[in-house]
């Protein structure tokens, strides 16, 4: 799962090097506030040291633009990557049209006419299923029928609008057996907080069997 990997490479590199200067700054500050204390009745103008100033900004512009680098690198290979975002017709892949909709989704296998929704409404029973076969690229064609929505899988770092009048392409494979809770991340009216689905990674037969005879997931 590519989208997860990248997320904790660039938020563990974040974290540290967050960490290195809020440790750095904060030691500068005590000494520097230390140096500086007066006798009382000293009213001499406080040194000022332009070169030293420029320096301390010129490497956090530095430390910035590091950050910018990686952050852009990274999103960059999840977006090429074999598993990326737009990499439409990936060979093998199972096309899956998912249509969100206020409030719920739907999921259309491209292939197979089979088709998932459901209501969103009670808690589990309401919820869609969307099936996919551990190992084998996921497409999911992404769109809307009515406002802005978002397809966000939180434990697998996954995360793309969805636009009426617009589809966005998002391949994934799922490595292991399994199910996540999904749901929508864009604020799309009173039900929102209801908008979940699921995700359940089965093995490859299992996945065959259930297209085949539509036993609910
Ligand atoms: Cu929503």
């Amino acid at each position: 799962m590519v989208f997860l990997e990248v997320f904790e490479r660039i938020f563990t590199f974040e974290i540290v090097v967050a960490a290195a200067v809020f440790v750095i700054i904060l030691g500068v500050l005590v000494v520097a506030l230390l140096l500086s204390r007066k006798p009382s009745g000293d009213k001499r103008k406080r040194d000022s040291h332009p070169l030293i100033e420029g320096i301390y900004a010129l490497l956090l512009a530095g430390v910035a633009g590091v950050i910018v680098y990686v952050t852009a690198s990274a999103h960059q290979d999840v977006q090429e990557g074999p598993n990326g975002y737009q990499v439409a017709n990936q060979a093998g892949a199972i096309p899956v049209d998912v249509t969100a909709f206020q409030w719920c989704w739907r999921f259309d296998y491209a292939d197979t006419a089979k088709s998932v929704t459901g209501t969103c409404r009670e808690k589990d029973a309401g919820l869609p299923t969307l099936v996919v076969p551990t190992g084998k690229p996921v497409e999911l064609r992404l769109t809307s029928s009515d406002v802005i929505h978002s397809l966000w899988i939180p434990d697998k770092a996954v995360k793309l609008d969805a636009f009426p009048h617009q589809t966005n392409t998002v391949t994934i494979t799922f490595d292991e057996e399994g199910r996540w809770l999904g749901r929508c991340a864009e604020f799309c009216g009173p039900y929102h907080p209801s908008m979940h689905f699921y995700v359940k990674a089965v093995s490859p037969q299992e996945y065959e069997q259930w297209q085949q005879q539509g036993t609910p997931a």
